[in-house]
């Protein structure tokens, strides 16, 4: 049976394509592999996309989930240390799984940092 999410989470505050490399699950490390990621943020959490946003749209009725970004109490931070890449930042949740997002384009990767920013600011720390 279907399952109405509450409002709130259904508000897409952004969406939109960046580089992704996921470089820890759950505290253990993982080899680093950016690819492309179809990205929407919405009050409470961020959703990455391995396909285009269509592709992605037509999985969605299948059933298929995107991978889900729990942002109460995550951390991001700009992470020019991590990367030979420029404009990188880093997502950590709580769960201890650590995102490095990048785009080449300054202003794309200065609006995405400040409204993740924002969305996690405005949540409960714990
Ligand atoms: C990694 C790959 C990444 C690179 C990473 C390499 O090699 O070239 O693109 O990260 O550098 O280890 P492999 O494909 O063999 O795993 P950046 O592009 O972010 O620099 P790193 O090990 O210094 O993180």
């Amino acid at each position: 049976k279907d399952v109405i999410p509450p409002l709130e989470q259904l508000m897409v505050e952004k969406e939109g394509y960046l580089q992704k490399a996921k470089i820890a699950d759950g505290g253990k490390k993982l080899r680093k592999n950016w690819s492309t990621s179809w990205i929407v943020l919405s009050s409470q959490k961020l959703e990455f996309y391995k396909e285009s946003k269509q592709q992605a749209l037509s999985n969605m009725k299948t059933g298929h989930k995107p991978e889900s970004v729990d942002l109460c109490g995550a951390h991001i931070e700009w992470a020019k240390e991590k990367s030979s890449r420029k404009n990188v930042f880093q997502i950590t949740t709580v769960s201890g799984n650590e995102f490095l997002l990048q785009s080449d384009i300054d202003f794309i990767i200065l609006d995405w940092f400040h409204a993740i920013k924002n969305a996690i600011d405005r949540l409960p720390k714990d």
